[in-house]
């Protein structure tokens, strides 16, 4: 993408200079203003630059990000809203937060687990049929073709309660939560392979699969890790959990994966901490996990075979563990589907380079990006050249062997993004700071400081066959100084970085107050193109369908059924037919709701009061709720969105008559 940085260039080169000389011409009428008011209307760039303290990098980086009003961003970050459970959608570059999605955590504005269709959605992610109302996001995940960001689905996952989650982009909204109850915690996911056959969702801590129990002093002989793939029907928008499968591993913490693209398509790369297997216990005479997790020097990457596996799950060759097909590990190392290689002390991120050739490992513990080969990995494997195996007979391929180089990064390297130059960049966690190297020699070429504790970073396009090389947003855990304080808990702090050029520049800092976001993905906007009003009127926003229950204008009704009450009501500016309701103390009432409008923006909401009831209704949308009027009483229902100059007369009462 030449020319967008054409126009970074343009912008630190010729608008800079022009703006300058501009204020010097107005110079006298400015100085005037700007005595009157300290950032006043008026005021010239000299002076501003001179009472804000700023300098002209300072002005080169505002240019950079400043997005005038009704002028669109060029790319949406998708970032996961961490233990808020919820993602978080900001344009860049100018870091302006678009949405929320409600996903794993009830999202009141959008009536998100008020309703019943939304409900229906959150009972979906039940685990052990318990509702769960709030997950840990990490990793969202777009949905790719030939291995680009597609812009028509996201995945995400739920570290705590294992649960894989669609989102639709046609309307940014939820559509379906998967839950296996095979693993009891996960942390590789979501991953997709590059046509999006399938998503990738891989167990943290081992337990015994499918919810057993087992003491963990069992923790060799029954605990267990599994890797899921998820398939993915794209043409109905839905995770398929009779066509997925899984593979039975190691009891190790797997943690982060990628999966291979171009040259390396058909093979899924997966980290490995704790390959010392321990479990804790330091009241009982153990070394605490952490320790006992850290002794090894060399942890293993596990290289999977995806394509062969699904072979060998076609054969039938798998074992049903909570209604899910399973590799077992024996199967797994007799069909030579699954290898390890050696990767340096506790590793975090595995990134697959753009060209699909190298898997690039940052090691927690190591100063190094390891460099593994697919080429010379897939040779060893050919070769049958193994240094040994693992106590459960996986094969462990020689280390030296299977890199092409390390890149002496710094202390505590984690995850790896790439652009279009050959360049790859690092966050470094220990050391607070983005690393620039390059892929060809392996060798560093920048570091930049970042404001704190970085953890993820992310590339435009950066997990793409063809990384764009524009923004680059670092996502630092801790934030400390760097905005007002508002009390003991503090934002998140997302780092706009232009990484063009031989020296990185920092641009600007973006608070993100809604859990810790893990990781995001980067889109060019114009990948997307989503709804402007729900058509025809009456749709489900989960199926996409006509509502079986949606109301048009002029049918609206009340109808005593055997269930309880139906209300058959639309909304539009400015008026709820009907605008009241008699029930009976007892009854079951189901209101079904169609906002009619078709005009872009005209969103109505629906509330009544004390009921815990809010639905969101979006030009065209319908929505039905479901609740029990136990207390008598009257209850005054409105529309929670200022829609129009008459929306505080957009009412109604319900009215609960006692028995
Ligand atoms: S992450 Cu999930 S612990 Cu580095 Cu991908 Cu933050
Ligand atoms: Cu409709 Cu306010």
């Amino acid at each position: 993408m030449t020319s967008g940085r054409k126009w970074w260039r343009w912008a630190a080169s010729a608008l800079l200079p022009l703006a300058l000389a501009c204020t010097r011409e107005t110079g006298p009428e400015g100085a005037a203003t700007a005595g009157a008011s300290a950032l006043g209307g008026g005021s010239s760039l000299a002076e501003l630059m001179q009472k804000r303290g700023l300098n002209e990098a300072d002005v080169v980086a505002a240019l950079k990000t400043y997005t005038p009003s009704g002028k669109h961003d060029e790319y949406y970050l998708f970032a996961s809203g961490g233990h808020g459970g919820n993602l978080i959608v900001i344009g860049v570059p100018s870091m302006r937060i678009l949405k929320y999605i409600g996903v794993f955590t009830p999202e009141p504005w959008q009536g998100y687990g008020y309703g019943d269709q939304t409900m229906e959605l959150l009972k979906q992610g039940s685990r052990d049929g318990k509702m769960l109302t709030w997950g840990d996001m990490h990793h969202p995940a777009l949905s790719e073709s030939a291995g680009e960001y597609d812009g028509q689905y996201l995945f995400v996952n739920d570290k705590a309660n294992p649960r894989v989650a669609v989102v639709s982009l046609r309307d940014f909204a939820t559509t379906q939560i998967v839950a296996s109850e095979l693993i009891e915690s996960e942390h590789g996911s979501t991953f997709v392979t590059p046509d999006t056959d399938y998503v990738i969702e891989t167990s943290q801590y081992p337990a015994p699969l499918g919810g057993r129990y087992a003491d963990v002093t069992k923790f060799n002989d029954e605990y267990r890790g599994a890797t899921i793939f998820w398939k993915f029907d794209r043409a109905r928008g839905r995770i398929v959990p009779e066509e997925s499968w899984a593979m039975e591993l190691p009891p190790y913490m797997q943690d982060l994966a990628d999966a291979g693209k171009l040259v390396s398509d058909g093979y899924v790369f997966i980290n490995s901490i704790n390959t010392e297997r321990a479990y804790g216990g330091n009241l009982e005479g153990n070394p605490p996990l952490e320790s006992g997790v850290s002794q090894n020097d060399m942890d293993y990457l596990h290289v999977i075979n995806w394509k062969k596996a699904e072979q060998v799950v076609k054969a039938g060759r798998t074992k049903v563990i909570a209604g899910m097909r399973v590799i077992a590990l024996e199967t797994a190392v007799a069909e030579g589907l699954l290898h390890f290689v050696p990767e340096p002390k506790s590793p975090h991120g595995v990134d697959v380079t753009p060209d699909g050739k190298d898997i690039v490992v940052g090691g927690k513990l190591d100063t190094h990006a390891t460099v593994f080969s697919f080429e010379k990995i897939k040779a060893l494997i050919a070769a049958n050249t193994f240094v040994g195996k693992d106590p459960y007979g996986v094969p462990i391929l020689p280390f030296q062997e299977a890199i092409r180089g390390q890149c002496e990064i710094g202390l505590g390297p984690l995850h790896t993004q790439f652009d279009n130059e050959g360049f790859a960049y690092t966050s470094v966690f220990i050391e607070s700071k983005v690393a620039k190297w390059s892929l060809k020699d392996l060798k560093l070429v920048d570091k930049l400081s970042t404001h704190y504790n970085i953890g993820h970073l992310v590339a435009a396009e950066g997990d793409t066959v063809s990384p764009d090389g524009r923004f680059l947003v670092a996502m630092n855990k801790w934030a400390i100084d760097r905005f007002a304080p508002v009390g003991p808990l503090l934002p998140q702090n997302f780092q706009l970085i232009d990484p063009v050029g031989p020296k990185m520049q920092m641009l600007y800092d973006a608070p993100i107050p809604l859990g810790e976001p893990h990781y995001a993905q980067m889109i060019k906007a114009d990948k997307i193109k989503p709804v402007e009003i729900y058509k025809p009127a009456g749709m489900n926003a989960l199926t996409h369908e006509k509502d079986p229950f949606a109301v048009e204008g002029g049918k609206e009704r009340i109808e005593r059924k055997p269930d309880g009450v139906h209300v058959y009501m639309t909304a539009v500016r400015s008026h709820f037919t009907p605008d009241i309701i008699r029930v009976k103390q007892g009854d079951t009432v189901h209101l079904h709701i169609t906002n009619i409008e078709q005009a872009k923006d005209a969103t109505h909401g629906f509330t009544v009061g004390s009921q815990n009831i809010h639905v969101s209704l979006e030009p065209g949308k319908h929505a039905n709720v479901t609740f029990v009027a136990d207390k008598p009483g009257v209850y005054p229902m409105y529309c929670t969105e200022f829609c129009s100059a008459l929306h505080l007369e957009m009412a109604g009462y319900f009215l609960v008559e006692p028995k």
